[in-house]
């Protein structure tokens, strides 16, 4: 079932009293909290697919309660309280401020580094940095799913990868995840104290996958992608990027909960580059507040891609930072929980510095 009502929270504005830490309750006016964290919202956007393209209408958010949605499935309350209730912890990591997900590659042809990080070491030793510049969670990838790229055998990809998690589990308290498309990396991974299932196919590469996360009682992230990284970026189609991205979330998300995966367990990722023109991209980042509808909490993975060259005119991954870091502070002051990226210790003091300003207080992140 598709449906056919959006609503995506907009006038989005620091509302946090009293420090994080505080247990006061959140008193504000005008606007209701979003996703339990830092900020609010106090006003939306209402997208309705409609034969001619998609309607766009901004209303308050007392429009949304007086006016008649009786045709619609869902009432607007329900829809605005997958906006606004707080979103449990994750592995034990709390989401009430921003997050961050630093990227550990260990793939020979490491897109962005230009492999320095392909042996076990090096890798370990790069995850540990991040660690101390501040990831909350460090992300282990084997396999390349940069845009054509071709596939690793399971083999290979265990080899990269089960040395490097377990490395780094006897040395870091930070979250580990696995970033993997295989169910049997997977499962080994969890073995080896992997604390997170990244999976840009969102459980739909791998047939056993589904099954072997439900077993592995381990949160999962699922990104939207269009197509085998091999050929994804060749001929995307969409009918709306930011609504089709949206309803393929949401039936991943009906998927794991089937398959005994809670709400409690999943986050959502409209994954930047993975089947996406340029036009694609922006109008997904323009729209991340969107996926607050889902209900769970949003990861946004922009770091040093394409897109970013393409805005800005920079071939060389390594020289797209700053515009990195423009992506990952918008797609935090429209509430995104999580920013994977490459540069922990660059986006670490941008966050401090947005949070300290919109909070007008030291006492911030650093
Ligand atoms: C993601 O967005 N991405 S692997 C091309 C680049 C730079 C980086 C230089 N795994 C995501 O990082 N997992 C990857 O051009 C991911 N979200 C989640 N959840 C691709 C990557 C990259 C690709």
């Amino acid at each position: 079932m598709q449906r056919s009502i959006y609503i995506r929270p907009l006038g989005i504005y620091w509302a946090r009293l009293g420090t994080p830490e505080s247990e006061a309750p959140q008193e504000i006016w005008g606007g209701l909290p979003l996703a339990g964290g830092p900020l609010a919202f106090s006003a939306l956007e209402v997208l309705e697919r409609a034969p001619g393209g998609t309607v766009r209408r901004t209303i308050g958010l007392g429009d949304l309660f007086e006016r008649d949605w009786g045709r619609h499935t869902l009432s607007a309350s329900d829809l605005i309280e997958e906006i606004r209730a707080p979103r449990p912890r994750l592995a034990g990591l709390s989401l009430d401020r921003p997050r961050i997900m630093g990227i550990v590659n260990v793939t020979p042809d490491s897109f962005s580094d230009g492999g320095l990080h392909d042996s076990a070491t090096a890798a370990i030793a790069h995850g540990l940095k991040l660690a101390e510049e501040g990831a909350d969670i460090l992300d282990i990838g084997g396999e390349s799913t940069r845009p054509g790229s071709d596939t690793v055998s399971v083999d290979d990809e265990l080899r990269r990868v089960i040395p490097v998690i377990e490395g780094l589990r006897a040395k870091t308290d930070a979250l580990i995840s696995i970033d993997t498309r295989k169910a049997a990396v997977m499962r080994r991974a969890a073995a080896a104290g992997a604390d997170i299932l990244n999976d840009v196919s969102a459980l739909t590469y791998d047939p056993a996958a589904l099954e072997v996360a439900a077993a592995s009682g381990l949160p999962v992230m699922l990104m939207h992608a269009q197509g085998d990284p091999k050929t994804m970026n060749d001929n995307p189609q969409y009918s709306d990027v930011v609504l089709d991205v949206f309803d393929f979330l949401e039936q991943r998300i009906r998927a794991c909960l089937e398959a005994g995966i809670p709400k409690s367990r999943l986050i959502a990722d409209p994954g930047i580059g993975f089947g996406k023109h340029l036009h694609h991209n922006v109008a997904v980042l323009n729209a991340m507040s969107l996926y607050h509808g889902l209900g769970v909490p949003v990861l946004l993975g922009a770091s040093r891609k394409k897109l970013i060259g393409q805005l800005c005119n920079v071939e060389a991954p390594r020289d797209r930072v700053p515009g990195s870091l423009a992506a990952a502070l918008h797609s935090v002051a429209q509430g995104i929980q999580i920013v994977r990226v490459h540069d922990v210790a660059e986006t670490r003091q941008a966050l401090a510095v947005w949070e300290a300003a919109e909070a007008g207080s030291e006492a911030g992140l650093a």
